[in-house]
């Protein structure tokens, strides 16, 4: 009778230890609005405060529909998704577990479209309607490697806050006071500790910013450590602004990172127009990047990726990636450059470079004052 006593005791206290709270949430929210149920659902107007002080382990059941950062015109209000804490898309709003939901099938989209809705017919270089956009959609900062975003799409933050220099000489790092010109998508800091946030199954489109228009991530000195990891991601028509870079990541010193199974799609940016890494080593992993633009013709380089070592060592590591058909005036598909005593060895294993372009210096690999080691085939 002890022995029974104490294993429905266990049981118990192992049920109330890992069960993690849902809170499930629709666009206008049902019943109580609790958040307790679907029947009881949290208003997606609630979501932006929610998901800033939920504790950890928290779970947000997202349903498909539109939410964004506020309903007014503060430009500066962001998802910003507390440590620990998750945030699942792609519920009919219906479901009982993580299992049932279709991401694809049900879009939860986080849109910074506030203020004027965009005027899709306005192809100017940055429509009224959109420079009005939150200047970040999510938000990360000191977050550990349980906090998520997962079967979500975001898009449409801009990040164009003016102050400072908009474009730096080539090799410089953007600087710490750049905040409002970096990551309109998602943006990632670290502050106090390594933020590694995980990005999965996510969708980062049509978001606009100087630097890493769809996702920023400044590490401090992270290296150590768990990893920062973004997984089975779209990025794409992400673009940088004037003589910006990074047009769908802009990854800063934060060397723990790994990208794995993302498509970078029709990404532009002055220089890297789908990836702008500089010092520091991240791994990227089956990873197609194909259409991405850098400054073709006007003197910008890397269309799919640019590797920027500046004073520092910055030699990323790639595995089975494909570029293809990206195009820039120097390295159509990647440049790989070191300055100011940096060191650049980016290793590639098992990659192809194909029919990509570059309006002056080739095609594929473009090397300035470095040495890639390769097992690529370019053609
Ligand atoms: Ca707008």
């Amino acid at each position: 009778m002890k022995k029974l006593s104490f294993l429905i005791f266990y049981i118990f206290l192992s049920l109330f230890s890992f069960a993690q709270p849902i809170v499930y949430v629709t666009p206008s929210g049902s019943g109580t609005g609790s958040g307790n149920s679907w029947a009881n659902s949290l208003s997606g107007a609630q979501l932006v405060n929610r998901v800033a002080i939920a504790t950890a382990g928290t779970q947000f059941w997202v349903a498909a529909g539109t939410y964004k950062p506020t309903t007014t015109t503060n430009r500066a209000a962001s998802f910003s998704i507390a440590t620990g804490v998750s945030v699942y898309g792609g519920f009919a709003g219906s479901e009982t577990s993580l299992g049932q939901r279709n991401y694809t099938a049900n879009k939860t989209i986080l849109s910074g479209d506030i203020g004027i809705p965009h005027d899709t017919t306005d192809h100017s270089a940055l429509p009224v309607s959109q420079a009005d956009n939150s200047y970040h959609v999510v938000f990360f900062q000191d977050v550990d490697a349980t906090t998520q975003l997962n079967g979500l799409t975001v898009r449409e933050g801009v990040a164009n806050l003016a102050n400072g220099p908009t474009s730096y000489l080539l090799g410089q790092e953007v600087q710490a006071n750049d905040i409002g010109k970096t990551g309109g998508g998602i943006h990632n800091i670290s502050l106090t500790k390594c933020s590694t946030p995980s990005i999965t199954n996510c969708t980062i489109e049509q978001n606009r910013g100087s630097f890493g228009s769809g996702l920023y991530s400044s590490g401090g000195t992270c290296g150590q450590g768990s990893t920062f990891l973004i997984s089975n991601c779209l990025f794409r028509a992400n673009e940088s602004i004037g003589l910006g870079s990074g047009g769908a990541i802009y990854l800063h010193n934060f060397t723990n990172t790994s990208i794995k199974g993302c498509l970078f799609l029709d990404n532009r940016s002055f220089w890297g127009g789908g990836v702008f890494v500089i010092n520091c080593n991240p791994q990227i992993t089956n990873c197609i990047f194909t259409g991405n633009h850098a400054g073709f013709n006007i003197g910008g380089s890397g269309g799919g990726l640019f590797v920027d070592a500046y004073n520092q060592d910055c030699s990323p590591i790639l595995y089975n990636c494909l570029f293809t058909s990206n195009q820039a005036t120097g390295g159509g598909a990647v440049f790989t450059g070191s300055f100011f005593n940096g060191t650049s060895t980016p290793r590639f294993f098992n990659c192809s470079f194909t029919q990509n372009k570059s309006s002056s210096n080739s095609g594929g690999l473009f090397p300035f004052r470095t040495v890639p080691m390769a097992t690529a085939t370019i053609n």
